[in-house]
């Protein structure tokens, strides 16, 4: 990080574009942010080259780590045709969701680099809804059932730095409104067996998710950075035809996540 850090303060406008960053992601209303680097793609390739300066921006905003020991610091997230719908990396409607959801230490932000987009043409705009203002917008009623450690979600297996696994969790952490996570996942409605009560003020949550949700395409070179506090994440369907774009030429984003450091105010 030091290396990334003293390679990038020589380069033009960095300390300006970092400060805007931080506070996007977390000044008041803030939450997510999009660092369009295409001009750098365009440049560079989207090889090592380009990936470092990515991580080099995103250690500017926390620090980098990966949660999945064995896959690589960034990880692809392409198209795949013929799996099960529902998950990332397939074709169909990608339900908003928090990634890490049943850890007990989530990610504090999740990010996307944005390779390629869909090539079949506006196929996969990405949905962000506010979190928190979705919440601020519910009955105390449905608050008070969400903070009730009544949900889970998915599986737990092979994770590093995310704490252990959280079963059931509350949507809702006990801690005062704008703070703490909002641990949904649209998933959640369809997968899990869930109370009537619970399940009804889950999906009043997910009706105030979508009302407020903001959707764009990524375009190459774009950079998603996402604090999980504040800000779900998911994405429409891609275009249809996929089986005839070649694997190689199909989206591909790259993820990685990042853990706030201690004393930093990732809370918006
Ligand atoms: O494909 C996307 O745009 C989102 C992918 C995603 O949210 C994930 O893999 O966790
Ligand atoms: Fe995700």
């Amino acid at each position: 990080m030091e290396r990334y850090g003293t390679e990038l303060t020589a380069t033009a406008r960095f300390e300006e574009t970092a400060a805007i960053l931080r506070h996007a992601l977390t000044g008041e209303g803030g939450g997510y942010a999009v660092l369009r680097l295409g001009n750098l793609a365009k440049a560079l390739g989207t090889g090592d080259r380009f990936r470092q300066l990515a991580t080099a921006f995103a250690a500017e905003v926390a620090v980098p780590f990966s949660p999945f020991p064995r896959w690589p610091l960034w990880k692809d997230i392409g198209v795949k045709v013929d799996k099960n719908p529902g998950r990332s990396s397939l074709i169909g409607y990608n339900a908003f969701h928090m990634d890490l959801v049943n850890a007990t230490r989530p990610p504090d932000y999740t990010t996307l680099l944005c390779v390629r987009p869909d090539p079949l043409g506006g196929g996969g705009p990405s949905i962000l809804p506010d979190a928190q203002a979705a919440v601020a917008r519910l009955s105390k009623n449905s608050r008070a059932l969400l903070a009730e450690t009544a949900y889970h979600y998915g599986t737990f297996f092979d994770l590093f730095g995310v704490g252990e696994e959280y079963k059931p969790f509350p949507i809702l952490d006990g801690s005062d409104p704008g703070e703490g996570f909002v641990r949904f996942t649209a998933k959640m409605l369809k997968r899990s067996q869930l109370g009537q009560a619970h399940a009804d003020a889950a999906r009043e949550l997910a009706v105030e998710l979508v009302r407020g949700q903001v959707s764009f395409m990524l375009q190459p070179g774009d950079y998603l950075i996402v604090n999980q506090r504040h800000f779900l994440h998911g994405r429409e369907a891609l275009c249809s035809g996929q089986e005839t774009v070649p694997a190689t030429d199909r989206r591909l984003l790259l993820q990685l996540f990042l853990r706030a450091r201690a004393g930093a105010d990732s809370a918006v």
